[in-house]
């Protein structure tokens, strides 16, 4: 049964078994005509070339790893009551790759649709995927069996503007044995880092990691992840103050980076949260290979930047924007015009070079690194394909998913927001 799991997920995705799909158009936007056009001859295509090799698929004995639990082993925390699944949602099997390998796709697949504004999607040891919905709170999963349930609420959200519930993390290390959700959120008033005990059915009782970083309409940051040295790194912005940016004694537009309870980790360059400063709003982090940290920002009107981050560099917002060459400030590894990217969710790919989800710039940009850590030069990929792009990562299937931003803002095609996964052709 194994050897024909991606095929039998293939055929099904394409048309026999799929609900059908429900407009979702707003009165205030529009189908974009040249994009759908775009799409539908890509899948069209894809279609074709899908049905032509499926005898071909069938022998892959490497795809194997579909019987993943649905559950996080190790001791269900207490106080988690389940949650209700979503009725009607899509369920198309998701092939998941065994360790180190990688799901052969000849085209990409939607893996959810008529998601509302999705922020953050993260993969879990058990080869499902959580993601975050920012305005309606919710974290949602996406099971190794390509179900989509909703997992709970986050409590306390207040959604505006940019803000709502923005990353999700898991600490890698210890969610085998002791599974949390942590979350970064607007409230009223604030931005916090939460912790929640998690089970596939539900959340358990919130408790507060970092409180007290600045919130506003816009600039809430809010990228979570771990770090390959056990710390969680928490992204803010400058909530739209800009001399917040130059002023260490706060935490806004930095990179902060913490213990699970809160405190300052041991390391940290000024005895305090901050990890790096004079930041705008920095929405995406990641590490690479040799473990140089990257770090997207969302410039003004000028330059988005792709940082290379060390511990206490200042770079530069709002005295300097992009590659400036002034001493004192910490220049970018490169730069964009803001209409051709405004980054948000980065992440290191599978071939190692770093892909930069893009809003305005409706773009997945991918930056090659050289064997001594300088950058290659970008490549523009998927360009107008799928509109604004909020996040990228690399799926349990070992292939590039994109996370589209769409529901908020932009142009609203058929089935969006949506999470799909690319084929090698397509990202390396
Ligand atoms: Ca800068």
């Amino acid at each position: 049964m194994k050897g024909n799991y991606a095929a039998q997920e293939t055929f099904r995705h394409w048309g026999v078994t799929a609900p059908p799909r429900r407009s979702r158009h707003r009165p205030d936007v529009t189908l974009d005509p040249a994009r759908a056009a775009a799409r539908t001859v890509t899948e069209s295509l894809s279609r074709r070339t899908l049905l032509a090799g499926l005898v071909g698929v069938t022998g892959a004995g490497a795809l194997a790893a579909c019987g993943a639990t649905t559950q996080a082993t190790g001791s269900i925390p207490s106080g988690i009551s389940p949650a209700p699944t979503t009725a009607g949602s899509p369920t198309t099997p998701l092939p998941t790759s065994a360790a180190g390998t990688r799901v052969a796709l000849t085209a990409a697949v939607d893996v959810a649709t008529g998601l509302k504004v999705p922020w953050s999607a993260i993969v879990l040891p058990d080869r499902s995927v959580l993601l975050s919905e920012r305005d309606t709170a919710m974290v949602r999963r996406i099971a190794p069996d390509g179900s989509l349930a909703d997992v709970g609420a986050v409590p306390g959200v207040s959604p505006s503007g940019e803000g709502g519930l923005l990353g999700l993390a898991i600490d890698p290390q210890t969610f085998t044995t002791t599974p949390v959700l942590y979350a970064y959120y607007s409230a009223d008033g604030e931005n916090r880092v939460v912790a929640m005990p998690y089970a596939a059915g539900g959340l358990g009782e919130q408790r507060t990691v970092l409180g007290g970083i600045p919130r506003a309409g816009n600039h809430n940051g809010g990228r979570l992840r771990f770090g390959p040295d056990g710390y969680l790194y928490v992204t803010t912005g400058d909530t739209g103050e800009r001399d917040r940016s130059q002023t260490r004694e706060q935490l806004g537009g930095r990179i902060l980076r913490v213990t699970t309870t809160g405190a300052a980790a041991p390391g940290n360059p000024f005895g305090t949260a901050v990890w790096s400063w004079g930041h705008r709003n920095v929405q995406g982090i990641a590490w690479s290979a040799a473990g140089t940290m990257w770090a997207s920002d969302f410039g003004q009107d000028t330059w988005d930047e792709l940082n290379v981050i060390t511990p206490g560099s200042d770079y530069g917002w709002p005295t300097v924007e992009g590659i400036a060459g002034r001493g004192g400030f910490t220049d970018p590894a490169r730069q964009w015009r803001t209409s051709d990217a405004s980054p948000s969710g980065i992440c290191v790919g599978p071939d190692g070079a770093v892909l930069m989800a893009a809003l305005r710039g409706e773009s997945l940009w991918k930056i090659p690194l050289a064997p001594d850590g300088t950058t290659g030069e970008p490549q523009r990929l998927l360009q107008g394909t799928y509109g604004r792009l909020r996040d990228v990562l690399v799926g349990p299937d070992g292939n590039v998913w994109v996370v589209t931003n769409n529901t908020s803002r932009g142009t609203l095609s058929d089935g969006d927001d949506r999470i799909v996964r690319l084929p090698e052709s397509l990202t390396g």
